[in-house]
């Protein structure tokens, strides 16, 4: 049984141009900066993003991390959306590491109102940590990859700029935001001070983020980065494919978000699953599970059972995300037998 692996983009393979392109990358000691792949890689990224300089990292996560480092010192405050992939799903390295204090505010599946960055903000107080950064998420995650449209990042960033905050992105999927909004990357990122994104998700790298800011801050985001062990020596061979996802992929993007509102549409008619449409907006499904299933984590075994991957996201959520190694026939084939089930449950309750 072939299996269908809904679980996430990361579990994407790489493509046989980006095997060629690893078999013929131009390496050197990227730790020398003589990295030819490497440094064309992140002159390319901080192009695509606008900004002067990018920093090739090992993920998403170390990128988020040295963002943190580079922006704070131990004690500060970082306010971060309680949802966020920083606060949930990081293993609280910036606490452990960084040694910062998160403090939370609640964004509205995602979206986050300037007024509510506004509300949390506080005139410098001696009581008071010092708050020196803002991270948003731009698709936001658990929303279900919601965007964040330009406009209100700018209020955002400019309420948070008032109070001399930094900002930094989690875009790990802002190409995702970009495509979805049909503007250039680089229109999200503009009022941010750093930016990391991933390449190794729906643009279908097998490793590796970029972060993305100014000459000076990248500069000290490349000691961090060494600091934590992540000065990756002939990393041109992993660098290779991310210029091929940036260059390649960014375009096809569209269609893994067809395919997710496909999906959606489709598992939103089967009995005990609903799905709200209005927030399927890129490449994640979010589904909620009604009383008939039990909860997430049954629906995910059964689907498991099926030859299907997808991850229970809390007790009634279920998150399914499209990426390029799924395809039409496969979604179908998802939705009729999550239908299947839904049947065969309906009959054992009236049993
Ligand atoms: N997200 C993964 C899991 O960690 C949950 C996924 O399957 O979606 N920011 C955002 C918004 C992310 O979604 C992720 C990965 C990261 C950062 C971290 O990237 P990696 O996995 O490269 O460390």
């Amino acid at each position: 049984m072939a299996i269908i692996d809904l679980r996430s983009d990361t579990v994407t393979k790489p493509c046989d141009e980006m095997r060629e392109a690893m078999r013929w990358a131009d390496v050197g000691d990227d730790v020398y900066r003589e990295d030819p792949s490497v440094n064309r890689l992140e002159t390319l990224a901080a192009e695509m993003l606008g900004k002067e300089a990018g920093l090739f990292v090992a993920s998403g996560t170390m990128g988020n991390l040295i963002a943190v480092l580079t922006h704070t010192k131990p004690g500060d405050e970082v306010l971060l959306e309680a949802d966020s992939h920083i606060y949930y799903y990081e293993v609280g390295g910036i606490a452990a590491i960084a040694g910062v204090m998160p403090r939370l505010f609640s964004g509205q599946e995602g979206a986050v109102k300037p007024e509510q960055i506004a509300d949390i903000l506080r005139p410098p107080n001696i009581h008071f940590p010092v708050s020196s950064l803002l991270c948003m998420e731009n698709t936001h995650n658990r929303a279900g990859g919601v965007v964040m449209d330009a406009s209100s990042t700018q209020e955002v960033c400019i309420q948070a700029k008032k109070w001399g905050l930094k900002t930094h992105l989690d875009g790990a999927r802002i190409f995702n935001a970009a495509v979805a909004l049909k503007v250039p990357a680089r229109m999200l990122a503009e009022p941010y001070d750093s930016v990391m994104f991933c390449l190794s998700k729906g643009l279908g790298a097998p490793v590796g983020s970029v972060l993305v800011g100014t000459n000076d801050w990248i500069g000290q985001a490349r000691r961090w980065r060494k600091m934590l062990g992540g000065g990756m020596r002939q990393a041109g061979v992993l660098a290779a494919c991310g210029v091929i996802a940036l260059e390649k992929m960014v375009g096809r993007l569209q269609e893994d978000h067809r395919l997710a509102r496909r999906l959606a549409e489709g598992l939103n008619k089967v009995r005990g699953i609903s799905v709200n449409l209005e927030k399927v907006q890129t490449n994640i499904v979010k589904i909620n599970v009604l009383d008939q299933w039990k909860n997430g984590p049954t629906l995910m075994q059964a689907l498991k059972n099926e030859g299907i991957l997808v991850n229970a996201t809390g007790e009634t959520t279920v998150r399914l995300v499209t990426h390029k190694d799924v395809n039409e026939a496969q979604i179908d084939h998802v939705i009729n037998t999550v239908k299947g089930l839904s049947l065969v449950n309906l009959c054992h309750s009236q049993d």
